[in-house]
């Protein structure tokens, strides 16, 4: 038994909750089941790896050099609130659960069941039809530590072994259901790239695949936009990112002024000149968004040539779900940067409004859902809908995180420690699951997951022809569709 928990504790300190070296390890895996020579599996582990570790050093210097910024907003105008942001909400979790007098280290039997509970959906898919796994294990210690506070929050007289058992079947099948949502999506976006998304705005990226066509037109998309004369030079995305993130740093770091800049930023030089400074900091921002797209492509490759291995040996039909950054490489790069400006103006003109109408909570924009959800969401949206849904849905989306996220930090509490998840699934679908957790207990946690586990079966319904298909291999999807629509392989519209 001993030595079962020590495999069990390496085993998760390692490899599940580090998401490159899982990711590589399921590419050296599919690679061998693909009968490739062990080298070559090796030189597969490490292009995955380092690919996925060069994402985190670029996603980690964006939360890094926007940070101070966001810092000194609430410093200047002394604001006393809580941060939407799942880093904050994660501690404002840990901090409830530990005020509740209960202990955080059922965190982590939560997230081991929850990811049991996602493979064993997996391995039964010919009658769950769940195609996804869900791997990226930072977020998924991100969720589990806010689902924690929740339950405690609704059941704070259930015993430890109930919350952890409970949880663990309602967080595995959210992430069996929404990731296996944005199957669909992910698949049409990038071609069959081989891969679906496990994060945080999940279901976001499926109302956004249904909404985008309705809002704006492909035809006027990122891509196809030409612009005349001087402007032609923001097709360059360096150039479009440097010159709008100046603008918008520019005039947030201008409002803080170069004082309280220094006592907040460290990277801004005693003798550095203020303009220069904003200058830099907002080219930083074209740098690691080009340090991202390349770690990305990096894995992402990897990754869909050796999942073969595991689809066609061992799961047909199921896919990987990973960091939603990795669909960016497969988007206009501009859209990134679109979606987080005006998921931005969204999340701004928000707070102001909380401010206004004397909201007994204000929020204070945290960088990951600003940029990673509001990003994602233009990328998907650009494509169905063209720039005006790569505009128009990330504006709404910012709003309804910064209302969400504040009723969420305000029911739950976790606003008195400073914080709360804040990305898009979590000021939407799981505020909405903790009010019916709190509201009708037992039977409402039953409710929700047999209506989570439903949503499947009723796409699966929808599209028996091609469900798995999609999944396993995107050329013969699209050639089933062009039967459909009556027209050749490559006049297919697929949308
Ligand atoms: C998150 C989180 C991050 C980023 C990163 C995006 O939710 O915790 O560090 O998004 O995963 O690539």
């Amino acid at each position: 038994m001993d030595i079962l928990m020590s495999i069990w504790e390496f085993f998760q300190n390692n490899i599940l909750t580090k998401p490159q070296f899982f990711i590589g390890f399921i590419v050296f895996v599919g690679y061998l089941l693909l009968g490739k020579p062990i080298y070559e599996c090796l030189a597969g582990f490490i292009k995955a790896t380092v690919g996925y570790m060069i994402l985190g050093v670029a996603s980690g210097g964006l939360v890094g050099n926007f940070r101070p910024v966001l810092v000194g907003l609430k410093d200047r105008f002394e604001l006393s609130a809580a941060v939407i942001d799942p880093y904050f909400g994660q501690t404002a979790a840990q901090m409830s659960v530990e005020n509740a007098g209960r202990s955080f280290s059922m965190m982590m039997m939560v997230l081991l069941i929850a990811f049991f509970m996602n493979m064993l959906f997996v391995f039964f898919r010919k009658y769950t039809k769940i195609r996804t796994l869900f791997i990226t294990g930072h977020v998924m210690v991100q969720q589990s530590s806010t689902a924690l506070w929740l339950v405690l929050f609704c059941f704070p007289q259930l015993q430890d072994p109930q919350v952890v058992l409970m949880l663990g079947v309602l967080l595995g099948t959210y992430w069996s259901v929404a990731s296996n949502l944005t199957v669909e999506p992910v698949a049409k976006l990038t071609e069959g790239g081989g891969f679906a998304t496990g994060h945080q705005q999940m279901v976001g990226i499926f109302l956004v695949s249904k909404l985008a066509k309705k809002i704006g037109d492909p035809k006027n998309s990122l891509d196809n936009l030409k612009l005349p004369g001087f402007l032609s030079i923001f097709n360059e995305n360096v150039v479009a990112t440097g010159v709008l993130m100046t603008i918008f740093f520019g005039a947030i770091i201008s409002i803080l002024g170069p004082d309280l800049m220094h006592s907040i930023d460290k990277s801004f030089g005693k003798n550095q000149n203020f303009v220069f400074y904003i200058v830099e900091k907002s080219f930083y921002f074209a740098v690691y968004l080009t340090i991202l797209q390349l770690g990305v492509r990096m894995f992402v490759s990897e990754l869909t040539n050796s999942f073969q291995g595991i689809s066609e040996k061992l799961l047909p039909g199921s896919l990987p779900a990973v960091d939603c950054a990795a669909t960016y490489g497969f988007g206009h790069p501009n859209a990134v940067t679109i979606g987080f400006l005006f998921g931005a103006l969204g999340q701004f003109l928000a707070i102001i409004g909380l401010i206004v109408f004397n909201s007994p909570i204000l929020i204070i924009s945290g960088f990951v859902p600003l940029f990673f959800d509001n990003a994602t969401f233009a990328v998907f949206a650009n494509r169905l809908g063209g720039i005006r849904a790569a505009a128009i849905i990330p504006f709404f989306s910012g709003m309804i995180q910064v209302l969400g996220g504040g009723f969420a930090a305000y029911y739950f509490t976790t606003g008195n420690f400073g914080g709360w998840h804040g990305n898009f699934d979590w000021d939407t679908l799981w505020p909405v699951i903790g009010v019916i957790m709190n509201n009708l207990q037992f039977v409402g946690v039953a409710a929700i997951v047999v209506i989570l586990l439903a949503i499947p079966q009723i796409i699966y319904q929808r599209n028996k022809d091609t469900y798995f298909v999609i999944a396993e291999d995107f050329d013969k999807y699209k050639e089933i569709m062009a039967k459909k629509q009556g027209v050749s392989v490559d006049d297919v519209v697929i949308d």
